[in-house]
């Protein structure tokens, strides 16, 4: 389409109409600096050139930092979002430097979802990508190590996760979107940034949700039965489980990015509130212990601060806090320019005190003077 409209424009301009035809190559060479001439003449003095501004929400950004936008914690698992949990687990288990973002949700990568990064002032969005892309600079390939076969092996196995498991989850919380702040133990002020009055937040959270079963129909899982939709979900486990069979991790000893895409998604099952009757959750702990070990062997190895995350909903629980110095001054710089807010407000109030007695006895001398008259 666009090379069909440059055909057209190169035609338009070649007509006989709009164009002159020099007669000889020298006439065309002495026209063409002619032209140039004239241009350079016409140009305003050479600017220097500038570095595009970064377009991205972290400009404070440090070199080779990893800015993470993910959705906000909850007091049950660090992401509610099995493709959030999968970046922050890589980032944890390549050792690099990352810091969350806390963007009260505000934000979506430019495909409209999360999770994305920020790098050195560009955004990379897809979970996929962004390891794909971290482990190319940095060179932490977790899966260098295997060998083509058991690459394709993995290719297969988080396939079915991402787009079949990932689905049969999904519809279920699509149907019950109440089990997932009761299952998750949410608190959608603070999940959603919001200070909404909770009754209206949890309408417009459920009203999401319910659009969302828009998409597991579209995806094509929506439209069996539950007991169907289970039956599939119970199949995908049990591959895991036997894939995984006695190992520490599904290809051996050290974790490669099929044991994080299994971590981030079996933990979305496994960790979800046990007095909820959740039949998958049930199916897991019943049947796959070896897929329970792995989960927690991972949790374990990647987010020893797990409790402390789910306790404190921190975003940075990994960073370095403030030392308390800091923190003191920090705090009194505070509390000096609330005084000093203070101190400008008692002025204000003065002024106008004044202001008003002025004006009162202003007021009395004018009667005084039209009593006397
Ligand atoms: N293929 C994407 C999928 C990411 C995705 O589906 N994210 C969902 C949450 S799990 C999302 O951001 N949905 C939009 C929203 O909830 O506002 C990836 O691997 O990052």
């Amino acid at each position: 389409m666009a090379e069909e409209n440059n055909v057209q424009e190169t035609k338009e301009a070649a007509t006989p109409e709009t164009k002159e035809v020099p007669e000889t190559k020298e006439q065309e060479a002495s026209k063409e600096k002619e032209v140039a001439g004239d241009q350079q003449q016409n140009q305003p003095p050479a600017v220097e050139a500038q570095p595009p501004k970064p377009v991205v929400h972290k400009t404070n950004y440090e070199k080779d930092v990893i800015y993470l936008f993910q959705f906000s914690r909850t007091p049950v698992i660090p992401s509610l979002s099995p493709y959030c949990l999968k970046v922050e687990t890589y980032l944890r288990l390549a050792e690099l430097k990352y810091e969350n973002v806390d963007h009260k949700m505000k934000f979506r990568s430019k495909k409209g979802l999360l999770p994305f990064i920020e790098l050195n002032g560009e955004e990379i969005a897809d979970s996929t990508v962004i390891i794909k892309e971290l482990a190319q600079k940095f060179g932490k390939d977790l899966d260098a190590g295997l060998d083509n076969n058991q690459k394709n092996v993995s290719h297969a196995m988080i396939s079915m996760i991402e787009n079949h498991l990932f689905w049969v989850v999904m519809w279920w919380r699509t149907k019950h979107p109440d089990n997932i702040i009761r299952g998750y133990k949410m608190n959608l002020q603070h999940f959603l940034g919001s200070r909404m009055p909770n009754g209206v937040l949890n309408f417009l959270f459920k009203y999401s949700y319910n659009r969302k079963g828009l998409k597991v129909k579209a995806h094509g899982i929506g439209v069996h039965k539950p007991e169907e939709i289970n039956e599939f979900g119970q199949h995908d486990l049990k591959v895991l489980s036997e894939m995984l069979a006695d190992k520490e991790f599904f290809f051996g000893d050290e974790p490669t990015t099929l044991d994080i895409v299994a971590f981030a998604n079996l933990a979305q099952i496994y960790f979800i509130e046990k007095d909820l009757q959740y039949s998958l959750q049930e199916f897991m702990q019943e049947n796959c212990a070896n897929l329970v070990g792995h989960v927690n062997r991972m949790k374990e190895r990647c987010f020893p601060d797990w409790e402390d995350i789910c306790t404190t909903l921190d975003l940075n629980s990994h960073l370095p806090k403030p030392p308390p110095e800091e923190k003191e001054t920090k705090a009194k710089d505070e509390e000096k320019k609330a005084e000093k807010e203070g101190d400008n407000d008692n002025d204000e109030k003065e002024k106008s005190e004044k202001e008003i007695e002025k004006e009162s006895e202003k007021r009395t001398r004018i009667k005084r003077i039209k009593k006397r008259k």
